[in-house]
């Protein structure tokens, strides 16, 4: 990493980021929402297309000198519509959160009725959870899934659907280790004449590559973040498979202009609820996403959730409970009910060695949110690494030590040194 200059000019920031650069190559990244960009993603965002204003949308901008970052901004587009195969893309979303506020803000007014998955079961903090705008501005209901499998329980989903006729559903979520079903939930929003929206900022990186069933045909409308499976810098997009005009009368378009529902969500992005787009991150998604269209990406995600069968088989063989019993994905949600351990503990004491994970609530937990009954993992990083089905395996080993050997210093010695051998032999940013 060339940090020549601010090294010599702010040694404070240079230092910080050298212990995080350090704390990176050192530890097992498992928190399943993180991933490694490429160095050539975090050239173009630490490039001068950070100095430049660009309000607007290419070719009908605020400011004078765009020309380049309008090209920037179409190379993103392009690439993305490519990428998933749609007619509509928007790359400004600052992120996930704000690529669905940019939805919400097209298809709904204020109060109108919504249904999206619980975040105890998966769900997200912009599907309705009462501290988000999204449960302080609309009218959230919650589906959740089943307690016998803890899939989707799609007769819930449509029952609830029935009842209070929402405006729009929400398919996808943060922690649900399995395929979305699209196709399941776009028969629900038809019978009650409900928009569909998914949300795939999780898989959205398996989905480019074929190895996840597509939202489109199904849905209207998919936001996705660029930085989980995608790899790509921090950021949100908006897509649609095809444009539309309207449906059922129920957006109202906010000047006689607009027409589509694609100028309808430009214009929520942008003057709706951002400014300037951030070009040095767009150009970062340029660049993630002309890296997601090769075969070596399909290559890469194709291990991504080999990895995460591995995490699954060698779990279950140590006699771990995971949420639906496994994986399709890039998760692993693990059960610590019967462990004697909460999340946060567990999430604490994988820290001390060196296993980065996160707490997360498991369906139907009896622990709150902030202590939870559940960690999530996730193999998108340790795959950017190269670690394959044998690594998986030593990690699940790893942590299960740490785990049924809560605060034994011998142990938790032996776990580092291992975790030292294996971050040497699978080295970050060394070339
Ligand atoms: N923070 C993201 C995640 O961990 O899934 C969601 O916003």
């Amino acid at each position: 990493m060339n940090l020549e200059n601010i090294k010599r000019d702010d040694i404070d920031v240079y230092n910080i980021i050298e212990s995080e650069l350090f704390r990176q190559r050192n530890t097992l990244e498992l928190i399943a929402s993180e991933n490694f960009t490429s160095k050539s993603v975090l050239e173009a965002v630490g490039s001068v297309l950070t100095n430049k204003y660009a309000e607007g949308y290419p070719g009908r901008r605020y400011y004078g000198g765009c020309e380049h970052v309008d090209e920037v901004e179409n190379l993103a587009k392009d690439r993305l519509k490519k990428l998933f195969k749609c007619e509509y893309a928007n790359v400004q979303p600052h992120s996930g959160s704000q690529a669905n506020m940019g939805v919400f803000l097209t298809f709904l007014n204020q109060n109108d009725t919504v249904l999206g998955l619980d975040l105890a079961h998966g769900g997200h903090l912009t599907h309705g959870s009462k501290v988000n705008f999204s449960g302080k501005i609309y009218n959230f209901y919650s589906y959740g899934v089943s307690k016998e499998n803890h899939r989707v329980d799609f007769d819930q989903v449509a029952k609830i659907a029935k009842k209070i006729k929402p405006k729009l559903i929400i398919c996808g979520g943060s922690a649900y280790p399995r395929f979305i079903e699209f196709e399941k939930f776009k028969e629900i929003a038809d019978s009650v004449n409900a928009y569909l929206m998914a949300d795939v900022a999780h898989p959205s990186g398996l989905i480019a590559s074929g190895l996840h069933p597509s939202p489109f045909p199904h849905c209207d409308v998919a936001t996705s973040t660029t930085h989980k499976t995608l790899r790509g810098p921090r950021g949100g997009i908006i897509l649609l498979g095809k444009d539309f005009k309207n449906k059922w009368g129920k957006i109202a378009p906010k000047s006689g202009r607009i027409k589509n529902v694609s100028e309808l969500l430009d214009s929520s992005v942008m003057p709706g609820i951002q400014g300037g787009p951030l070009m040095h991150v767009i150009a970062g998604k340029a660049v993630a996403f002309k890296e997601a269209l090769s075969n070596e990406f399909k290559s890469y995600c194709q291990n991504i959730v080999s990895n995460a069968k591995a995490l699954e088989q060698a779990f279950l063989s140590l006699d771990y409970d995971l949420v639906s019993g496994g994986t399709d994905t890039h998760i692993v949600l693990i059960d610590l009910t019967k462990n004697n351990i909460s999340g946060k503990k567990a999430e604490f004491e994988l820290e001390k060695v060196g296993i980065t994970t996160n707490k997360n609530m498991i369906p139907f937990d009896e622990r709150s949110p902030l202590v939870t009954s559940g960690i999530r993992l996730g193999t998108p990083s340790l795959t950017s690494r190269g670690m394959g089905n044998d690594e998986m395996k030593i990690v699940a080993k790893l942590i299960d030590e740490i785990l049924t050997n809560k605060g034994n210093e011998y142990k938790y010695e032996k776990v580092k040194n291992h975790i030292a051998e294996l971050c040497n032999s699978f080295p970050l940013y060394n070339k």
